[in-house]
């Protein structure tokens, strides 16, 4: 099965949104493997970012990343990584598509909800990022 990563941003926590989004999540189809509520520093957040520290709206996102708490969360699924692109729609909330979590619960451009890896091989590394190897064990029912 695919990983990929999803974060529940400030803006969701803060807006009590988390139930309504995970409940998106699972409808379609997403495994939690693992999740947990943080609150990433500036330097975490930084680091996280890392890839886009020469734009413009880095400060702004750092900053926005670390106002409150976060909820990242290990997905599993076939094709994880682009249906969850797909699930949570473009980056700017009034571009995404009618049905998508940030088309629903996003307010603008950097406030949008939730993040969500951009190909398997960050998925893998993002995960790796908040969550241990024994934080990720596979939920066996029996
Ligand atoms: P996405 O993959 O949809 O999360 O978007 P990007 O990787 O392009 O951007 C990462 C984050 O930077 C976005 F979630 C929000 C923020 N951002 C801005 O604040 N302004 C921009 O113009 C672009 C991205």
């Amino acid at each position: 099965m695919e990983l990929t990563l999803a974060i529940l941003k400030p803006d969701c926590v803060g807006a009590n949104k988390i139930g309504k989004v995970v409940e998106r999540i699972e409808a379609a189809g997403y495994q939690i493997l693992s999740m947990k509520m943080v609150r990433l520093t500036k330097e975490t957040a930084g680091e996280f970012y890392a890839v886009h520290n020469e734009r413009p709206f880095f400060t702004d996102l750092v900053q926005f990343m670390s106002s409150g708490k976060c909820v990242p969360m290990a997905l599993t699924k076939k094709n994880a990584v682009a249906d969850f692109r797909k699930l949570i729609g473009a980056t700017d909330p009034a571009e995404a598509d009618q049905g998508t979590i940030r088309r629903d619960f996003a307010e603008s451009k950097q406030n949008n909800i939730v993040h969500g890896s951009d190909s398997v091989a960050n998925g893998k590394l993002e995960i790796g990022f908040f969550f241990s190897e024994k934080e990720l064990v596979e939920n066996n029912l029996a």
